[in-house]
C-alpha cells in the first residue's frame, strides 16, 4: 500500500463562533453550502473553523492490539483504520484537546495509550504532546469531567498515518469505575497565535461513528493542566465532522493488596507476646 500523502480537496469544514452557538449553527450551514456550491469555505481568520479532511491512511497499521492475555481491558472506539484528519483553521495555529469517551470496564488499570498521527507537516516527529485522563461520572464530557492525570513531557514517536504512538503510562493509573473514561491528547508542539495554520493533527476513523469521540478548545492553549471546567468549547464529533479518534487505552486489574492474615499458632504467639510485655511492664512499675 502506499503511503499517504495526498490530500483531498474534498474536504468539510464549518465556522464556530464560541462566544454565539445560534450564529455557529448559521456558520455551519452557510459554510456547507458553500463548500457544496463553490467548493472548499475560504478560511476565516477571526472564528474556529474545524475541519475534517479525507486522507488516505497506509495500512495495516502497528501495532496489531494487543493479546487481551496482556491486557483484558481494551478501550478502543476505531475500526482499525482511519480516512480523515481532523484539526481546526484559523489566523493561526491550534493547541486543542481531542479524546475519546470508553464506557468504563469497572475498577482498572490504566497501563498504556496509543495515538495514531497522521503524515504531513501538522504533525512534527518528536513534536511535544501531553496525555490526559478524566473520569466523567454522568456520561456527558461536554458538560465537563473530573481530570484525574497528566502525562506531560511526551512527544510524537511516528507520524507516518500507519504506526501507533505507544505511551506506556509511568506511573500507571488506578481508575475507579464511573461512566465514561475519557482519554485525550493535546498537540503541545504548535502555539497558538504564533504557528501558522492548519493544524490537522487528528487522525479519524470515518467509516461508522460511535459519537464517542470529543474535542476541547481554549480560548489560547489549553493551560498546562487542562481542566475542562476552564474550556471554552467541548464538543462531540458530529454532523459533518463524525467520526472516531484514533487513540486507544490498555490495561488490566488493579493489583490486589494482600493483607497479612494470622493462623491459629501466630495469633496465639501474638496474643502471649502482649500478654508478656504487658507482665513485665507492671512488674517494672512496681519496681520503681
Ligand atoms: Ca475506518
Ligand atoms: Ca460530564
Amino acid at each position: 500500500m502506499s503511503r499517504s500523502a495526498q490530500r483531498s480537496t474534498a474536504e468539510i469544514r464549518f465556522h464556530r463562533n464560541l462566544a454565539k452557538p445560534t450564529l455557529a449553527v448559521c456558520a455551519l450551514l452557510l459554510s456547507l453550502l458553500l463548500t457544496v456550491s463553490a467548493g472548499p469555505a475560504v478560511a476565516d481568520g477571526g472564528a474556529d473553523e474545524l475541519i475534517l479532511q479525507p486522507r488516505e491512511f497506509s495500512t495495516p497499521i502497528s501495532p496489531l492490539l494487543p493479546d487481551p492475555d496482556e491486557f483484558p481491558v481494551q478501550l478502543v472506539v476505531d475500526d482499525d483504520s482511519a480516512e480523515a484528519v481532523f484539526g481546526i483553521l484559523g489566523s493561526s495555529a491550534r493547541q486543542f484537546l481531542w479524546m475519546n469517551a470508553f464506557t468504563s470496564p469497572g475498577d482498572f488499570r490504566l497501563q498504556e495509550v496509543w495515538v495514531l498521527f497522521p503524515d504531513g507537516p501538522d504533525v512534527p516527529v518528536g513534536g511535544d504532546v501531553q496525555l490526559v485522563v478524566y473520569l466523567d461520572g454522568d456520561g456527558d464530557p461536554t458538560n465537563g469531567a473530573s481530570l484525574l492525570a497528566t502525562y506531560d513531557d511526551l512527544t510524537v514517536q511516528a507520524a507516518d498515518g500507519s504506526s501507533f504512538s505507544v505511551y506506556p503510562l509511568d506511573p500507571p493509573l488506578d481508575i475507579a469505575d464511573g461512566a465514561n473514561i475519557l482519554i485525550g491528547v493535546v498537540n503541545r508542539f504548535y502555539m497558538t497565535g504564533v504557528d501558522p495554520p492548519p493544524t490537522e493533527p487528528a487522525a479519524v476513523d470515518t467509516d461508522a461513528s460511535q459519537g464517542q469521540s470529543y474535542f476541547a478548545l481554549w480560548s489560547g492553549d489549553p493551560p498546562a493542566v487542562p481542566d475542562l471546567s476552564g474550556a471554552d468549547t467541548i464538543d462531540m464529533l458530529a454532523g459533518p465532522t463524525a467520526g472516531n479518534f484514533m487513540i486507544r487505552g490498555f490495561g488490566g486489574s488493579q493489583p490486589v493488596v494482600n493483607v497479612p492474615t494470622l493462623n491459629g499458632w501466630s495469633l496465639a504467639l501474638l496474643v502471649a507476646g502482649l500478654g508478656l510485655a504487658g507482665w513485665l511492664a507492671i512488674v517494672r512499675g512496681r519496681q520503681v
